[in-house]
């Protein structure tokens, strides 16, 4: 019996349509987060003892997983952790702006949600290479940030609470080279009720 299983999307490949289509939404999960859970799977194998935690802690204690599996651990686990989340932060009907605490703390700490984006924007494009943008929650704090590859915020203790996929497997079938237009399409299926859900789980 394997730890890790690929969570089915809640919504159609085409529930996106036309920010992100259908096609790269079925290979997206279908093939690269599957992929990323079979190789975890695979990996743990070798380590029984570490399949028994959650996937946090495991990302959590990296430096305690042997060395020779380490890497792989990182690469996929992350792989897997930050797909699960990517998932429910978009969603059909999304789009908009957060109202409520998250709004007023977008608002609080970023001078107004313009100025949120542009910021989440500059981190997105400012990637070089493959990775991700975040929102996390720090002490009560949004912070901004990208990280490369599969890492993820959670390995640092971080409380994610928006993220964004900037791996070119996200967006090439329908944008090619234009990560920008990619990003600024991505705005209209954020899910907010979603990541004001977490932003409450991060603060309480
Ligand atoms: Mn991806």
């Amino acid at each position: 019996m394997y730890p890790y299983a690929l969570p089915p999307l809640a919504y159609d490949h085409a529930a996106l349509e036309p920010h992100i289509d259908a096609l790269t939404m079925q290979i997206h999960h279908g093939k690269h987060h599957s992929a990323y859970v079979n190789n975890l799977n695979a990996v743990l194998e070798k380590t029984p003892e570490w399949q028994k935690c959650s996937l946090e802690e495991l990302l959590q204690s990296l430096p305690k997983v042997p060395e020779a599996v380490r890497t792989a651990v990182r690469n996929n686990g992350g792989g897997v952790w930050n797909h699960s989340m990517f998932w429910k932060v978009i969603g059909p009907n999304g789009g908009g702006q957060p109202k409520g605490d998250l709004g007023a703390v977008i608002a609080r700490d970023f001078g107004g949600f313009d100025k949120f984006k542009e910021q989440f924007n500059a981190a997105a494009m400012g990637r070089f290479g493959s990775g991700w943008a975040w929102v996390t929650v720090e002490g009560g704090k949004l912070v901004i940030q990208s990280t490369a590859n599969q890492d993820t915020p959670i390995s640092e203790g971080k409380s994610p609470i928006l993220t964004l996929d900037v791996w070119e497997h996200a967006y090439y079938l329908k944008y090619q080279n234009r990560r920008v237009d990619y990003v600024g399409a991505w705005w209209n299926v954020v899910k907010w009720d979603y990541v004001a859900e977490l932003f409450g789980k991060a603060t309480k």
